[in-house]
């Protein structure tokens, strides 16, 4: 399913504050915080196969089973409104309320670790609600950066190399829905409008200035420096820079690459290698 803006809720600010605020007691999973270059990934579980709120790793839940909400999930009384409403509940197999902050998501592809999971069970279309968002979010898609808005619904294409950033210390909290590939009554959004939009939409999108040459070239002396111990932090200003500055399509694992290459340290182009098989290719090997 490709990336497309699908609907708004209008949401309810109080009742949201509510759960919100009662989530502040959730022991929150960090799995898969290894995809993020700044804080943790938190996700805590509302709705997943077999109630489970579990580790938050989409791997060890019970896929035999059916899905239904999970205790926090039962904690917040407009979150399972809004997922009632909102979504085909025969299909749905996860819901998570995901948070970070000051953060960018290495450009990656989801869903590839669910390789064991039978076909029918796996997760295999995804869905955004944000419910707290600011201007300094922003998502890319291939080289597309945009933005979802609070309340937005969104099919979210997890199978492209998409990246995430997060540009203030303010938190963003999402809806993330998961649904099984299986055909049902109808779409996976209840009562998705017939005339539903096609892909991002314009005005979504955020229009970055060619990268200058002065700084393309200025971000290829970080060669000059890169070490496996700040591989890391120069990444991280790599993927900044895509989102503020269009360096072309694959810029962030191009430019890593090829800091990798003419860097001194001769272990950071096989590292580089491997990060890229591991988020964009096949996730058997080693975890990162
Ligand atoms: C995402 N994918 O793209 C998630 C974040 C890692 C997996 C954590 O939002
Ligand atoms: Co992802």
């Amino acid at each position: 399913m490709r990336t497309r803006y699908v609907t708004t809720v209008e949401l309810d600010e109080d009742r949201l504050a509510k759960d919100l605020a009662q989530s502040a007691s959730f022991q929150y999973s960090e799995a898969y915080s290894n995809y993020l270059i700044g804080g943790p990934w938190k996700s805590a579980m509302m709705w997943a196969t077999g109630g489970d709120t579990g580790t938050g790793v989409l791997t060890n839940y019970a896929y035999d089973q059916r899905s239904t909400f999970t205790e926090y999930g039962g904690q917040l009384p407009y979150v399972q409104e809004l997922i009632t409403n909102v979504a085909d509940l025969s299909r749905l197999q996860f819901v998570r309320l995901a948070v970070f902050s000051d953060s960018v998501i290495i450009p990656h592809r989801d869903f590839l670790e669910l390789s064991g999971v039978p076909e029918e069970a796996r997760s295999a279309h995804r869905l955004h609600i944000p419910l707290v968002t600011h201007d300094n979010c922003f998502f890319s898609e291939d080289n597309v950066v945009y933005r979802m808005r609070a309340g937005e619904i969104w099919y979210f294409d997890a199978s492209r190399i998409h990246s995430v950033a997060s540009l203030s210390s303010a938190p963003r909290i999402h809806l993330i829905f998961d649904f099984a590939d299986r055909s049902g009554a109808g779409p996976l959004v209840r009562g998705e409008p017939a005339a539903a939009g096609d892909g991002i939409p314009a005005g979504r999108r955020v229009d970055r200035p060619p990268l200058p040459d002065a700084l393309r070239a200025g971000l290829l002396r970080l060669a000059d420096v890169l070490t496996m111990d700040n591989f890391r932090e120069i990444f991280s200003i790599v993927i900044k820079t895509h989102f503020r500055w269009d360096g072309g399509e694959d810029f962030a694992w191009d430019t890593m690459t090829e800091l990798a290459r003419s860097c001194e340290d001769p272990t950071v182009l096989p590292h580089t290698m491997e990060l890229l098989r591991y988020y964009t290719l096949d996730r058997s090997g080693s975890k990162e």
